[in-house]
Formats: structure tokens, C-alpha cells, sequence
């Protein structure tokens, strides 16, 4: 495992209060700047695996494909964050990339996730972790704080080629006042509730801007398979009594997603 930032904690309750009421909770501690190293080899040996025809943005379920992704994703101090927010049974679900290399033109629009997860009740979790210095400059992820209490926003479809998700909130809805950018070190997580506001701009910086998204929900959060037949779980902490959702291996061992949704079979024969 990578090296600890020496301030690893629990979550305070005045954190515990701001996630409720604002919907995130930014700039946490996880990695050491020793580990900066070894977040950018990370990077570069899993995605260096992938076709360059595929764009890594449209890829997801690493944690399902790659041994490394998935320990990763097992880290107890950040497994400590999220179990502070939905308590001692949960599973993750998703494992992805979020890349803008410097003047790579992507976007991400503003959208809520919950609008189009096909999941109840609506409790996911993102753990979204720098793997470098990430800022305005460079396209950090921006949120509508407390957006996550004022329902679900009509989002327009919106084909355009730089944006990474083809669902948008236009600008028009969104109140600059409330907007706020997780900016965070290398290492370091932001968290954050799936019926939150959050996009980002451009990176027009000279400087690589990419996270590792880990989604995590109670084990009472049942898919519905008829939108999303791909949906598996894997439990994160605790014990899962509901049983409600397929389950997918632990991978043992090296595969790599191609697209957004995959069976964690396809990956089987590659380990
Ligand atoms: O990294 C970004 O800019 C967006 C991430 C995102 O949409 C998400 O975590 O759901």
C-alpha cells in the first residue's frame, strides 16, 4: 500500500453535518506526498494498457478489472471516511478515471448523478481522489453546494464531443454563489452525495488533472437491472443481509475495461 499522510482520521461531526447539509466534504487526507510517485505509476501502468482508440473517460469498473485498482479502492483510512457517512455495511459499484490532460478541450457538464443511476434508495458515496495537484487552473471538479437538497434538476441531452457525460444542467440553473471548487493535493479526497451538482471546466493548464472515482452504497441500495443488467457489487466493510444485487470477483489479478459497463466474467480469462 502507498504511503499514509500521517493525518489520517475519522471524520469530525462537524464534517459529518457539512455532507448532510452541503452535500460534500473536501480536501481529506489519505496518501503522503511521499506517494505522489507511486499515484502517478498508478496512472500511467493501468491506463497505458488501454487501446488508444479508447478513450479512458468512457471506461469504468476498474475496480471489477485490476487487482491494483481494487486494493486501491480498499484503503482502510478511506473505507474510514465513507463508513463515517452510511455506517458499516457497504459495497462499492464503481471504479473509473476522470482525465483532462493539459488542453485536451474535455468538460465535464453539470449534472446530478442520481438522476440517472438506476439506483434505491438514492445513497451513493464518491470518493473522489486527486492523483495529482489539482486546482482551477487545471479543471478541478466544481459543486452546487446544497444542490443535493433541492431535488432533481432537468438535464437536456447534449451530444457535443468534449463533453464527457451527454447530460447537461445549463448554466442558467446554476447559482454562482453556492459554486465551489474541490480543489485538492495529490492524494488527498474529496466526497460526495449523488444528488450533488458537480461538473468541471477545461484544463488549460500545462499540468495533467486526473481523479479516481470510487462509488460506494449502504448494502440497502438495490439496482434495477432492467436499466443497468451489468450492475454488480462488491462489499467494501461489513456484512451484506439484503443480498440485493449480483455480486461481482475480486479480481486476482491484471485486466482492463474498454467501456463504461462490463460483466466482471469478461475480465476473468485475463487474469
Ligand atoms: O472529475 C470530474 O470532473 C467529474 C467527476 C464526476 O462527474 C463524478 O465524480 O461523478
Amino acid at each position: 500500500m502507498f504511503e499514509l499522510d500521517k493525518n489520517v482520521r475519522r471524520l469530525t461531526k462537524d464534517e459529518k453535518k457539512q455532507y448532510n447539509d452541503d452535500g460534500y466534504i473536501t480536501g481529506l487526507p489519505v496518501f503522503a506526498d511521499e506517494a505522489s510517485e507511486d499515484l502517478d505509476n498508478l496512472f500511467h501502468t493501468l491506463t497505458s494498457r488501454l487501446d488508444k482508440s479508447i478513450d479512458l473517460n468512457q471506461t469504468n469498473m476498474w475496480h471489477k478489472a485490476s487487482i491494483s485498482f481494487y486494493n486501491l479502492c480498499r484503503t482502510p483510512s478511506i473505507l474510514d471516511y465513507v463508513e463515517d457517512l452510511i455506517g458499516p455495511n457497504f459495497y462499492q459499484w464503481g471504479g473509473q478515471f476522470f482525465l483532462k490532460e493539459p488542453k485536451d478541450g474535455s468538460v465535464v457538464p453539470w449534472h446530478q448523478d442520481a438522476q440517472y443511476w438506476p439506483l434505491k434508495p438514492a445513497k451513493t458515496v464518491t470518493v473522489w481522489l486527486a492523483l495529482y495537484d489539482t486546482n482551477e487552473e487545471n479543471g478541478a471538479m466544481k459543486i452546487v453546494k446544497g444542490s443535493h437538497k433541492k431535488g432533481i434538476y432537468k438535464h437536456r441531452i447534449n451530444e457535443a464531443k468534449h463533453l464527457v457525460l451527454d447530460q447537461e444542467v445549463p448554466d442558467e440553473e446554476i447559482d454562482e454563489k453556492d459554486v465551489i471548487s474541490l480543489n485538492l493535493k495529490a492524494g488527498q479526497i474529496s466526497l460526495h452525495d449523488d444528488g450533488l451538482l458537480h461538473g468541471s471546466l477545461a484544463n488549460n493548464s500545462d499540468r495533467r488533472r486526473c481523479g479516481i472515482t470510487m462509488r460506494f452504497a449502504p448494502v440497502n441500495v438495490k439496482a434495477d437491472l432492467s436499466v443497468w443488467p451489468h450492475f454488480e457489487t462488491q462489499l467494501a466493510r461489513g456484512k451484506d443481509k439484503f443480498k440485493f444485487n449480483p455480486i461481482a470477483k475480486v479480481p486476482t489479478g491484471e485486466a482492463t475495461p474498454i467501456k463504461k459497463f462490463q460483466y466482471s466474467k469478461e475480465f476473468e480469462g485475463q487474469w
